[in-house]
């Protein structure tokens, strides 16, 4: 694992060794803002206010007593592949591995509204984490005083799709990655699925917190004006885990290239891979059977080049929307969602 900053804690996952469907606990990777907070069960409880018919308390007991449900998801972070960006960009310098697909069990975020009773004006879930500090600058605006982490989610893609999730890989969460409790929106960006949570406010307005409108958004144009948009949906993106980045390969040989494609609300239908800069593409043959929400592993039988050089090896997914990937970063995306088709230098020798 590759620590990028011990507090808070960054660490990054090797993405050469992705060799299952299933991303182990201990090769996942971990993104938090601020210090990890320490939950006691016998004190923890999830509270659940606002736009609901009676606000309720839910301990952890309470939670594991309710009918439970197994997803897989792929959770990867909004600023995956930063490193690939041509001038670089401020943030967490992450190469290919903020991403990792796992199995979540716990419950569904519907059937705990039910117990409070969802009011008919209801229109965001805001999903609030026990950790709080003072968001790093980084040039931008800071709020005064320390805050929480927290995201919203549309009521309905919440009542949907949303799973509040107490066991990762069948084990119980662990701290790192949001023990006891965590929220996992399936097919978004991962600063959605907020670790530690212990508070859900139902709300009738757009939330405007900082983790929504200031970081993780982005600037969009509407009417001739520019809107600060939330991040939300993942986009269509495949990535080579192997060659790694600046492997040398014998020439004239068969090696097999392998990766990972994944999207957000859609399936993966075409992976493919460009030896010589994206003028020719060659399908690859995509593993296993389609999971929703859940990567989909691929390989291409590469039959090496018979001189030695350099080669720029890329990969293009296509979902079931018809979304592909772009052979170069969207300007308003700037230092997120970094879809495009990632170039992997490997040397021929
Ligand atoms: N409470 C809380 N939830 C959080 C975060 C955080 O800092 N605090 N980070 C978010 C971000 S940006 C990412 S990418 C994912 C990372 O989840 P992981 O650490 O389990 O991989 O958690 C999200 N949920
Ligand atoms: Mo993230």
């Amino acid at each position: 694992m590759i620590i990028r900053s011990s507090r808070p804690e960054v660490i990054e996952s090797p993405f050469e060794e992705l060799d299952g469907n299933i991303t182990p606990t201990e090769r996942f990777y971990v993104r938090d803002h601020f210090p990890q907070p320490s939950l006691s069960l016998d004190q923890w409880c999830l509270r659940v206010e606002g736009k609901v018919r009676k606000t309720i308390e839910i301990s952890y007991e309470d939670l594991l007593a309710m009918p439970s449900k197994t997803i897989c998801a792929t959770l990867e972070c909004a600023g995956n592949g930063r490193t690939f960006l041509v001038p670089p960009v401020s943030g967490v310098q992450w190469q290919l591995g903020a991403v990792g697909n796992a199995e979540w069990t716990g419950v569904p975020f519907s059937a705990v509204l039910d117990r409070a009773g969802m009011s008919a004006d209801a229109r965001e879930v805001i999903f609030e984490g026990a950790d709080r500090g003072e968001p790093e600058a980084n040039g931008k605006p800071v709020p005064r005083g320390p805050i929480h982490f927290a995201r919203s989610v549309p009521v309905e893609k919440a009542m949907r799709d949303v799973l509040l999730a107490y066991r990762m890989n069948g084990e119980p969460l662990n701290l790192a990655h949001g023990f006891p409790l965590r929220v996992i929106v399936p097919g978004w960006y991962a600063m959605a699925s907020v670790k530690w949570l212990n508070r859900i406010v139902v709300s009738d307005k757009e939330f405007g917190g900082y983790f929504q409108t200031t970081d993780y958004a982005f600037w969009t144009r509407e009417f001739g004006d520019s809107v600060r948009v939330p991040i939300t949906r993942m986009q269509t993106k495949a990535q080579i885990a192997k060659p790694q980045p600046n492997e040398r390969i014998p020439n004239n040989a068969h090696y097999e290239i392998f990766g990972a494609a994944w999207c957000g609300e859609a399936e993966i239908r075409k992976v493919e891979i460009s030896t010589n800069g994206g003028t020719l593409w060659n399908q690859c043959t995509l593993l296993g059977e389609s999971i929703p929400n859940s990567w989909r592993l691929w390989k291409f039988a590469w039959h090496t080049p018979t001189s030695p050089g350099p080669v720029t090896l890329m990969a293009r997914a296509t979902d079931s929307l018809g979304n592909s990937q772009a052979l170069e970063h969207h300007h308003d995306c700037a230092e997120y969602m970094i879809s495009f088709c990632l170039p992997i230098k490997v040397e021929i020798e």
